[in-house]
């Protein structure tokens, strides 16, 4: 790559999904323009790189970011305009080392991985790129990712008596893209349906999944079940029909008790009894991947998981891994989990983001591509899922602009490039 001069970096504050602040960034580079916006997590690993909010009571209930946006629109502004550039590593690197600290907690992750998504932006619209094929460089063969559509939500993200997080709805099984959006969408309306056809509400979780009043998890996965059902879909974990399975993040680490237990509606589990219950699940539904299905710091109860279903299920790192090369290069040696989430804000650049799925391929560990509850509009997402061929991707519900947004990339990118293959890496 030829060195590349920046002309002016510039930070401003914008509002996320949830109506918390959060960051845009804009790169400039002579006639050259790329903007990124920035995502923010609600259960968040304990080890994440830090997000730093104003603290000030007095704007937001202390949540702005006006201290990010002033390190971007001074010290990184005069770090990436006073030299030029060669590579987006060359920039993170330099980035990191301006922050100073392990945790980018002086800058601010949200304000490091904001210029750092929009730095790749920039080089890929200056070599003339799209922004899936220029970040490609890692060596994944590209291919679209089978969209995982969180279409009920409980946890964190959710005012309801549900513990378990997420119930995602994956398509394994659809042909292409299209088809997978398709039934993603048709079982959403069909779980609609069916949710006031009970009636339950169906209010709308932080995700765009339906929010309702339900305590036990498999009450969950019986709806999901019907709604395949009613939507005409087989529901399995095949790939060779047209079959849709399911996904659950449950976000142990938000129900873990502090004497160690599992809280589940009113029933207490210790972490063996949670593992029996998962098999169970696994049994009794077309559950083909569990993510967090342990607490972050429960290494033993996540190795007991590993040992009794990773033969068999995905199972996601994402509270203890935090996108963190070291952290997952750690789980594997310690047999914990089969796969990692991948979050480009927990880890704070894409250069890392992209280390933490290099680690992630020679360890054997497969990779889902996320989102965070608290979503823009920005796409980056859908590109990095696309490039890395890591052929996952979670962005919540087939509903609302900041989940759909991702949703929609991947049906451009589909649409002209009608040769990417689709689906799961075997
Ligand atoms: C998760 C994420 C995204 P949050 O736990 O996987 O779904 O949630 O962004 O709130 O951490
Ligand atoms: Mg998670």
């Amino acid at each position: 790559m030829t060195a590349v001069r920046f002309t002016d970096v510039h930070a401003h504050e914008i509002l996320d999904s949830r109506g918390r602040p959060t960051l845009t960034v804009t790169i400039t580079s002579g006639p050259h323009q790329a903007t990124a916006s920035v995502p923010s997590g609600a259960s968040t690993g304990r080890n994440e790189a830090h997000e730093l909010r104003d603290g000030d009571p007095a704007r937001y209930g202390g949540a702005g970011v006006l201290t990010a946006v002033g390190a971007v629109n001074g010290e990184v502004r005069d770090l990436l305009c006073g030299r030029p550039w060669t590579s987006l590593s060359a920039v993170d690197t330099a980035l990191v080392e301006l922050d100073g600290t392990p945790n980018k907690a002086r800058l601010g992750a949200n304000a490091i991985i904001g210029v750092s998504m929009a730095t790749a932006r920039l080089l890929a619209q200056l070599a003339d790129t799209p922004l899936w094929t220029w970040l490609q460089s890692d060596g994944g063969q590209p291919r679209l990712p089978v969209p995982h559509f969180n279409v009920l939500n409980g946890g964190a993200h959710a005012r309801t008596p549900l513990a378990f997080q997420e119930f995602m709805i994956a398509p394994l099984g659809a042909d292409t893209v299209h088809d997978a959006v398709r039934a993603g969408a048709e079982i959403y309306a069909a779980l609609r349906a069916l949710l006031l056809d009970r009636g339950h509400s169906v209010g709308l979780g932080d995700e765009g999944g339906f929010a309702p009043d339900l305590t036990q998890p498999e009450d969950a996965l019986q709806l999901l079940l019907r709604a395949i059902e009613d939507a005409g879909y087989p529901a399995g974990t095949s790939t060779d029909t047209d079959a849709v399975a399911i996904a659950l993040d449950p976000a142990a680490s938000q129900f873990r008790q502090p004497d160690g237990t599992y809280l589940i509606g009113n029933h207490r589990h210790s972490p063996t009894e949670l593992v029996q219950r998962y098999v169970e699940m696994v049994r009794d539904f077309p559950i083909w991947s569990i993510e967090d299905g342990m607490a972050e710091d429960d290494d033993e109860g996540w190795r007991e998981l590993t040992d009794e279903l990773g033969e068999h299920v995905q199972l996601v790192g994402d509270d203890n891994f935090v996108t963190n090369p070291t952290l997952i290069a750690r789980g594997a040696d310690a047999g914990i989990a089969n796969a990692a989430l991948i979050k480009l804000n927990q880890i704070g650049t894409v250069s890392e983001t992209l280390d933490a799925i290099r680690v992630c391929r020679e360890r054997g560990y497969r990779q889902m591509i996320s989102h965070r509850s608290g979503e823009t509009t920005d796409d980056f997402i859908a590109d990095l899922a696309v490039a890395t061929g890591c052929g996952q991707l979670k962005s919540g519900a087939p509903a609302r602009g900041e989940r759909t947004a991702k949703y929609n990339r991947l049906l451009d990118i589909a649409t002209t490039n009608p040769d990417l293959p689709y689906g799961r890496p075997a």
